[in-house]
């Protein structure tokens, strides 16, 4: 990272730089998660209950959502907004189910009676979490539910907070859910990894939230899986003289509407674009009727970038390693395939993060805060595991039984070489020792 960037000194000017840096977890937040999580653990529902009366001012005694209320929530589902969701659910469906034909058994003969091989197998309980935050987003629940059922999961969770938008139930519904609890915050994940009488432990959780959330996930990581620890979300467009500032401006601020947090950010190679930009976006916070939001995220974390030339804006990029990049340039596929770090690419100018973000059909749960260097987002490959075999006849153990002796007997594993030898017959033992 910091050669990366080492290397591009002198070859980028910040005309905007950000005032904050991305923000990340406090130890303020981690020792109040903690706390969460050993009560929960010790006390089931109860500390549930009360962290649930505290933090979300609900007094939900039973926290799974019946069938009746989710019918409920889906008929008080404007027509519209329930085909929507369904359009939504269908385009990431048909996506999941795609990427899952790529996820193939295999089975290989290594050497003569020697086989091995490898099974994909759905992950058994998942929890997906949905986010209630400032907007109900009735495709979060589809994001993260609709690919473990893809995925032939046994079941799936959801939790979400008892004060979330009632039309987030409809979404968990649609989406699939098995079971929806009115559970939020750090008390949710806390109740999922470990199970309380009444919230299954499951063995994967899935899905963004806020701080809290998020602490908690890394803290019960290893008592179950987590897809990824999510920051605020993050968009940046690379751009050459071809890029159009009011169409960048306008994808900038919209996902600068989501918190004041975000992440929002030009990397070109034109000046006169940096400048129009920069312009354009003050120009547009003065209608955005989401400017309260989008205006503070822009002051403090927005970000414009020119560089000399192609590759530093690449290289710079790669440094960044954006949750969503949109490439604006004259050959955006050529660019597109020169870039390395990012959590989806959008390439071309018709290809606005918004409609991967509702409906388009690849997922909108992203890695952030530079994850994007070391993983892709949330797909249905994040809902199985891969995991090997092996078989073996005399002519396998034949041929891995003598090297599997020897490397024992050098590591002093005195327990490993007679497991080795075992199978061998002493002819042969002799044989593997000299
Ligand atoms: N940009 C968000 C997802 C979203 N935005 C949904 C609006 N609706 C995180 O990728
Ligand atoms: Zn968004």
């Amino acid at each position: 990272m910091v050669n990366r960037l080492n290397d591009l000194n002198g070859k980028i000017k910040r005309i905007k730089k950000p005032k904050l840096d991305a923000v990340s977890n406090t130890g303020a937040i981690e020792a109040t998660v903690k706390d969460i999580i050993a009560n929960v653990r010790a006390q089931g529902d109860a500390a549930v209950r009360e962290y649930s009366r505290t933090y979300d001012r609900s007094d939900v005694e039973i926290f799974e959502v019946s069938l009746e209320d989710r019918l409920e929530a889906i008929s008080n589902l404007d027509p519209q907004t329930r085909k929507d969701t369904e359009f939504a659910i269908e385009r990431v469906k048909a996506f999941a189910e795609a990427q899952f034909q790529t996820l193939l058994p295999l089975e290989f003969d290594a050497l003569p009676g020697l086989h091995l091989g490898h099974r994909v197998i759905p992950v058994e309980i998942v929890g997906a979490y949905v986010p209630g935050g400032r907007y109900p987003i009735l495709s979060a629940p589809v994001m993260t539910i609709v690919p473990a059922k893809v995925a032939g999961c046994d079941q799936v969770i959801a939790c979400l907070p008892p004060n979330a938008h009632p039309a987030m139930i409809a979404g968990c519904h649609l989406s699939g859910a098995d079971r929806i609890f009115k559970v939020g915050g750090a008390q949710a994940i806390a109740a999922m990894a470990f199970g309380t009488e009444t919230i299954p432990a499951v063995d994967k959780i899935v899905g963004p939230g806020n701080a809290y959330v998020n602490e908690a996930k890394r803290q019960v990581f290893g008592q179950v899986g987590i897809d990824q620890l999510a920051g605020p979300s993050e968009i940046f467009v690379v751009a050459d003289e071809t890029g159009d500032a009011e169409m960048i401006a306008i994808d900038l601020l919209a996902q600068a509407e989501h918190d004041v947090r975000t992440r929002v950010g030009l990397i070109t190679t034109d000046q006169r674009l940096a400048e129009a930009t920069l312009r354009e976006i003050e120009r547009q916070l003065e209608t955005l009727p989401t400017a309260d939001v989008a205006g503070v995220a822009w002051r403090d974390y927005g970000e414009i970038t020119v560089c000399d030339d192609e590759p530093s804006m690449i290289a710079y990029s790669d440094h960044i390693a954006a949750e969503h990049l949109e490439v604006h340039t004259r050959d955006p596929h050529s660019t597109a395939r020169k870039l390395r770090n990012y959590g989806s690419l959008f390439i071309g100018k018709l290809a606005s993060v918004v409609y991967s973000d509702k409906c388009c059909g690849t997922n909108h749960t992203l890695p952030t805060m530079a994850a994007g260097r070391y993983t892709g987002g949330l797909w249905v490959g994040s809902y199985v595991k891969v995991c090997t075999h092996q078989w073996l006849d005399e002519r396998g153990v034949t041929a891995v039984a003598p090297p599997s002796i020897r490397q024992s007997r050098t590591e002093g594993m005195e327990g490993h070489r007679l497991a080795a030898a075992f199978r061998l017959s002493d002819q042969e033992i002799s044989t593997a020792l000299v």
